[in-house]
C-alpha cells in the first residue's frame, strides 16, 4: 500500500512574511492524524526559515529546482549541497515550467535527477505532455521518452525514493484539470513502463503524483484513482485552508 504524498509547490510567491504565515498555519492543520505524508516547496530564499519553522514538524520540504554541480562559476545556481544546508529533503526536477520557460531538456533533468541522488536529495520528477501533443494522440509517447530519458543510467536501489509528478502542461495553471479517467489512463501506462524499465516490485512502490490544478473540489476524485498517490499542487497550496482540505482529501 502506497502512503499519499502531497507537495505543495509554491512557484515564485512568497517572501519570508508570507513564509512564517502559511507555514505557522499549516503546523496547526496537521496533525498524527494526518495520513498523507505532507511536504512544502518554497521558493530558495524562504528555505532557511522553513528549516526553523518546521523543526519539531512532521511537515517536510523541498526547493522547485537545482543545478548539478557542487559549486563553481555558474551564477544564480543553486546546487545540492546548499539545498542540504538548508535541511532540504526533496526537490522538484523537470518541472514544465523549467522545461519550457528555461529551456531544459530531458538530458539536463537527467544529470539534475542523478545529482540529488548522490547528494541524497529525493527528487520529485516532473512529467507531462502538451495540449497539442495530447490532441496528436502522442501522450504515452511523450511521456515514455521524458521517463527513459530522465532515468538513463539510473539504477533501480538508486530510485527507491524518487517520486513521479505526471503534470499534463495544459492543466498547470490554468483551471483546466485532467479527468480522473485521464489522469489514471497516464499513471497506470507510467507504473507498467516502471515495471518494464525495472520491475514489478519497484513499480508497485514508486509513487506518481498528479500535478495540475489540483483544487479541494477535485482532490478527492482524483486521490481515489488506483494509481494516483498524491498531487503536486501549486496555485492551491498557497493558502492553508484549500491546502489542508486537500491533505484531508488523502485521509
Ligand atoms: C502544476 C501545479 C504544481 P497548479 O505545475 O506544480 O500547479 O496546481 O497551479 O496547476
Amino acid at each position: 500500500m502506497r502512503k499519499k504524498i502531497i507537495a505543495g509547490n509554491w512557484k515564485m510567491n512568497n517572501d519570508i512574511s508570507a513564509t512564517i504565515s502559511l507555514i505557522t498555519e499549516l503546523k496547526k492543520g496537521i496533525t498524527e492524524n494526518t495520513k498523507a505524508t505532507v511536504i512544502v516547496c518554497p521558493p530558495f530564499t524562504s528555505l532557511e526559515t522553513t528549516q526553523t519553522l518546521l523543526k519539531d514538524s512532521i511537515i517536510k520540504f523541498g526547493a522547485q529546482n537545482m543545478y548539478y554541480e557542487d559549486s563553481g562559476a555558474f551564477t544564480g545556481e543553486i546546487s545540492p549541497l546548499m539545498l542540504k544546508s538548508v535541511g532540504c529533503e526533496y526537490v522538484i526536477l523537470g518541472h514544465s515550467e523549467r522545461r519550457t520557460i528555461f529551456q531544459e531538456s530531458d538530458s539536463l533533468i537527467n544529470k539534475k535527477i542523478k545529482t540529488a541522488i548522490k547528494h541524497e536529495l529525493k527528487p520529485i520528477f516532473c512529467i507531462g505532455e502538451t495540449l497539442e501533443q495530447r490532441e496528436k494522440g502522442i501522450t504515452f509517447e511523450v511521456c515514455e521518452r521524458q521517463v527513459k530519458n530522465g532515468l538513463e543510467g539510473i539504477s533501480e536501489s538508486e530510485l527507491s525514493h524518487l517520486i513521479i509528478a505526471y503534470e499534463p502542461v495544459w492543466a498547470i495553471g490554468t483551471g483546466k484539470t485532467a479527468t480522473s479517467e485521464q489522469a489514471e489512463e497516464v499513471h497506470s501506462f507510467v507504473r507498467k513502463l516502471i515495471e518494464k524499465m525495472y520491475s514489478k516490485n519497484l513499480a508497485e512502490k514508486i509513487v506518481i503524483q498528479y500535478g495540475g490544478s489540483v483544487k479541494p473540489e477535485n482532490a478527492k476524485e482524483l486521490l481515489s484513482q488506483p494509481n494516483i498517490d498524491g498531487a503536486l499542487v501549486g496555485g492551491a497550496c498557497l493558502k492553508a485552508d484549500s491546502f489542508l482540505k486537500i491533505i484531508d482529501a488523502a485521509n
